[in-house]
């Protein structure tokens, strides 16, 4: 039965703001910590419903995912997204959903959205119980808001909700859990099961080349005072064997103001230098690679300082992206034969000189897709390997079910064939997972034997500008064609003559997904051509 009477009491605890405007985003709800209490009565309700949606084969509700956090924001925000069984993001049609549950005034309401949903749910599903895993980041305001969520599962009988709490997580592990939960074969759902998949297939692959962990790149990771920090450090823990080669800075979990604050993948990405904790005498060391997480150790970005100029060197997710392509087109063509179809996906924010790079040197097939890693994962599941990158960082590489059954069939006579399905266990199926790829990186390095320095020279980033305009109402700004072109304002025509005057130039304005922004992005061969375009289309926004 539909329990009205504890769901309301929890509802009237942590009532909605007078006049609620929240919308479940790119990255589900992220705002203000303190004006996120009623939300998380929302998004817990809709996770249960979720999962009583969600049901396996035997019509048992599989287990839905609640993550606390809000990556790379500053310290007083926070936020919250439900995960799908497999790992995914809450499917997009049932956003609107979320975003009506929270903004509803009063339990009335609230009540006359979920409990038609829950009633007819809960009856296909036998009414056996909806399964949840929770977990949070190390924000200050995680456990408090996580508490509103086990509040209201403790409310009801466990005949009706059954949870995991686990409190401290990094998305990508409550991405695995979850997943894990619904498909014994991907892993053990526990943090140690999620350790033991990635050194298990890490080690693996050294070995079947001979590498030594002891000749592999030296590693400093800036884990942006955040979740990263406790993970990377219990999963060396759990691999001594590795723990000389990984040094770890920015690990101030127990000081959350710290959180994110001149350090992390965000921090380097948008500024182009290197965090507090890593100066570049360390990172002009030979040998060594310099790496950054953001605040739930979804995203990562590389860089090292050139030795004689000292000079800032970033290895973006575009790099990330074709390094990995590197490693796994070589070993596509040592397979006795294939009809693997692999791809790589990027937004518009690549650089233009990475897609070129895909189109003309790796003649790989290169899909732009809407910026936000769930159109990305979308894209990329239509290939038999699928690569994608945010500029920033964010993202994997998806192996599908043909890829799996093709490879099989060269187990035990090709080299080649092992380390792909290795490389499937190594990189996280469902999410970004900073720690997959920073051990994805360091494992193609050592194979490809390159450096950092050769990474970086594979191809040379054109100067490029992100910009963002502060407008009065950024819903105006309507795009088409993957974001790269607007409808509305009628300004394109205008984009287009500044950027046919601008030598490989290139520039375009979306609304952001997170922030109350518009941004405006420019490329161009030099620095000088790349302001004056970045200056011309930021005038026609303002
Ligand atoms: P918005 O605010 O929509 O540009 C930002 C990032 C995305 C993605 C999301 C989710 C840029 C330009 N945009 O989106 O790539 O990571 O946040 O966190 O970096
Ligand atoms: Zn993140």
């Amino acid at each position: 039965a539909f329990p009205s009477q504890a769901l309301e009491s929890v509802f009237n605890k942590f009532p909605p703001p007078q006049n609620p405007n929240f919308s479940y985003g790119t990255a589900g709800f992220r705002l203000g910590a303190s004006k996120l209490d009623s939300i998380m009565v929302a998004v817990a309700s809709l996770a249960i419903v979720r999962s009583l949606s969600c049901l396996d084969e035997t019509s048992t509700p599989q287990t839905i995912g609640i993550m606390i956090t809000a990556s790379h924001n500053p310290p007083q925000d926070n936020g919250v997204k439900i995960v799908d069984p497999l790992g995914d993001m809450l499917p997009q049609d049932w956003e609107p959903l979320a975003t009506k549950l929270a903004n509803c005034a009063t339990f009335k309401e609230f009540e006359k959205i979920i409990k038609p949903l829950w009633t007819k749910y809960s009856s296909a599903a036998s009414s056996k119980p909806a399964k949840l895993v929770i977990g949070r980041d190390t924000r200050e305001s995680g456990p408090r808001l996580l508490r509103i969520c086990t509040e209201l599962f403790d409310s009801f009988s466990d005949k009706l909700v059954i949870y995991r709490n686990f409190e401290e997580l990094s998305t990508p592990e409550l991405h695995y859990i979850t997943r894990s939960f619904n498909d014994v074969s991907f892993g053990v759902p526990s943090e140690s099961g999620y350790y033991d998949k990635l050194s298990n297939s890490f080690l693996r692959i050294l070995k079947l080349y001979d590498i030594s962990p002891d000749v592999l790149v030296s590693t400093t990771v800036d884990c942006a005072n955040g979740v990263g920090a406790d993970k990377l450090k219990a999963f060396l823990e759990t691999s001594p064997s590795l723990s000389s080669k990984f040094a770890i800075v920015n690990s101030d979990t127990a000081d959350p103001l710290q959180l994110n604050v001149q350090c992390g993948a965000d921090f380097v990405k948008t500024n182009q230098k290197l965090p507090n904790g890593i100066d570049s005498d360390l990172a002009s060391k030979d040998l060594s690679l310099c790496a950054s997480f953001d605040g739930d150790a979804d995203r990562l970005v590389c860089y090292f300082c050139d030795k004689p100029s000292k000079k800032f060197i970033l290895l973006d997710g575009d790099k990330i992206a074709i390094l990995l392509s590197r490693l796994i087109s070589t070993l596509i063509t040592q397979l006795p034969e294939n009809n693997l179809e692999i791809g790589i996906v990027q937004t518009a924010y690549a650089n233009g000189a990475s897609t070129s790079y895909i189109v003309n040197k790796l003649k790989l097939p290169s899909v732009c897709a809407k910026t936000g890693v769930k159109h990305l994962h979308h894209e990329a599941m239509k290939f038999d390997i699928g690569i994608y990158f945010e500029a920033n960082g964010h993202g994997t590489v998806l192996f599908s079910e043909k890829f799996t059954a093709e490879l099989k069939k060269f187990e035990g006579h090709s080299k080649a064939a092992e380390v792909l399905l290795l490389l499937k266990e190594l990189i996280n199926q469902t999410v970004g997972d900073a720690l997959s790829d920073l051990l994805a990186v360091v494992a193609s390095l050592a194979i490809l034997k390159v450096d950092a320095a050769e990474w970086a020279n594979t191809y040379h980033d054109l100067p490029n500008k992100l910009s963002k305009v502060v407008v009065k109402d950024r819903n105006l700004f309507v795009t088409t064609d993957a974001e790269r072109r607007l409808v509305k304002p009628p300004i394109q025509s205008k984009i287009d003559d500044f950027v046919l005057q601008t030598k490989q130039g290139r520039s375009f304005v979306r609304p952001s997904g997170t922030e109350d922004a518009v941004r405006v992005y420019a490329e161009a061969e030099t620095e000088e051509e790349c302001l004056r375009l970045a200056e011309q289309v930021v005038h026609l926004v303002e």
